[in-house]
């Protein structure tokens, strides 16, 4: 007998069926998120084709080079989503505000915030790139338009947290609060298939620790004292993409720890708490992993700002321990 293949869309809904309250409104929002990473991932493949590459020469609100496919990937996902009466706000690392949804499609009870195409300046060199999503519950019902306060919510809080990699294969990684779960893409039947079922972070993982060391010069005293005691228990190897969701889906599949420390240049790091970290953090805990910004757990900071940068260790528990241990003192 021809063994069943799993579909995310019957995955998503045989898990919404053991939820008897469950409105569907999740289904509807993986699916639509499903259907923009499968464009985008139609667009990165071709990108060594057409003549799609290079910069707009336009800055992004972080003062980055923006790069064509960012804008593509940040209007895909808004179209896909934009309609369903399911959100009623969304944010993108791309947008300097708020996206509202448009006047005239129903709202409903959920946020979407999202970076529609991290690790765009490795896109020239074909290196994998991905896009990162995170789901809240809107905070108050009667906010008909959704209001700031519904996205500036701690990880704490989402109901559901993903990434979508476009590497050798496109793969959709998402967990809802019960365990994780990654799916790629069969590019010949459009579907995402189930391939990886309930992901644990391997223990002990391998002895990969992921950094751009470069900055060392840049660092404090704790943070060089913390590589310096990762090397100093042998075996350790180096693992540094620069793509974020590339190096975080290698430290889920094998262990290890991704780092991406305060420094005297940015004292807050560089990633995004709302858009990057938060939602891999859950994604991490979920699979049995840990991540801190090297004191405090990082699902339950509380974001001040919509762009908001938090320092990130994430990975392994006792890489993250000794992490807080070097770090918070
Ligand atoms: P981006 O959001 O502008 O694409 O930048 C985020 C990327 C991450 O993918 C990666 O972890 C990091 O920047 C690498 O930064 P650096 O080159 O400073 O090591
Ligand atoms: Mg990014």
């Amino acid at each position: 007998m021809e063994k069943a293949v799993v579909t995310l869309n019957r995955f998503i809904i045989e898990e919404e069926r053991k939820h008897p309250a469950a409105t569907g409104d999740f289904t509807s929002i993986l699916h639509d998120i499903a259907l923009a990473a499968k464009l985008i991932s139609r667009a990165v493949n071709k990108a060594g084709l057409i003549d799609i590459l290079g910069g707009t020469g336009d800055e992004n609100v972080h003062g980055e080079r923006v790069q064509k496919l960012d804008e593509y990937a940040n209007q895909v996902i808004f179209n896909a989503l934009d309609h369903g009466g399911r959100l009623c706000l969304m944010a993108s690392e791309e947008s300097a505000e708020p996206i509202p949804i448009p006047k005239q499609f129903p709202k409903g009870d959920y946020v979407l915030l999202y970076d529609p195409l991290d690790g765009s300046s490795n896109i020239d060199a074909n290196v994998s790139i991905g896009t990162i999503f995170s789901v809240h519950h809107r905070r108050d019902p009667r906010h008909g338009d959704g209001a700031i306060e519904d996205l500036l919510q701690p990880g704490t809080r989402q109901v559901a947290a993903g990434y979508v990699l476009y590497g050798s294969s496109t793969m959709l990684v998402y967990t809802t609060g019960m365990g994780v779960h990654g799916f790629t893409l069969d590019n010949s039947i459009g579907e995402f298939l189930l391939s990886h079922p309930m992901i644990r972070i391997p223990k002990p993982g391998k002895r990969i620790y992921s950094v751009n060391e470069a900055y060392s010069d840049r660092w404090s005293a704790e943070q060089r004292k913390l590589v310096e005691r990762l090397k100093g228990k042998g075996r350790f190897s180096l693992r540094y993409i620069g793509s974020l969701v590339a190096d975080f889906h290698r430290t889920l599949l094998y262990g290890g720890l991704f780092m991406y420390p305060a420094d005297s240049s940015a004292p807050n790091g560089k990633l995004r708490l709302l858009y990057e970290v938060s939602p891999l953090s859950m994604v991490c805990e979920q699979a049995g992993g840990a991540a801190t910004d090297g004191q405090r757990r990082i699902l339950d900071i509380v974001p001040e700002e919509l762009h908001q940068r938090v320092p990130i260790y994430i990975g392994n528990q006792e890489y993250v321990e000794l992490a807080n241990e070097c770090i918070g003192g």
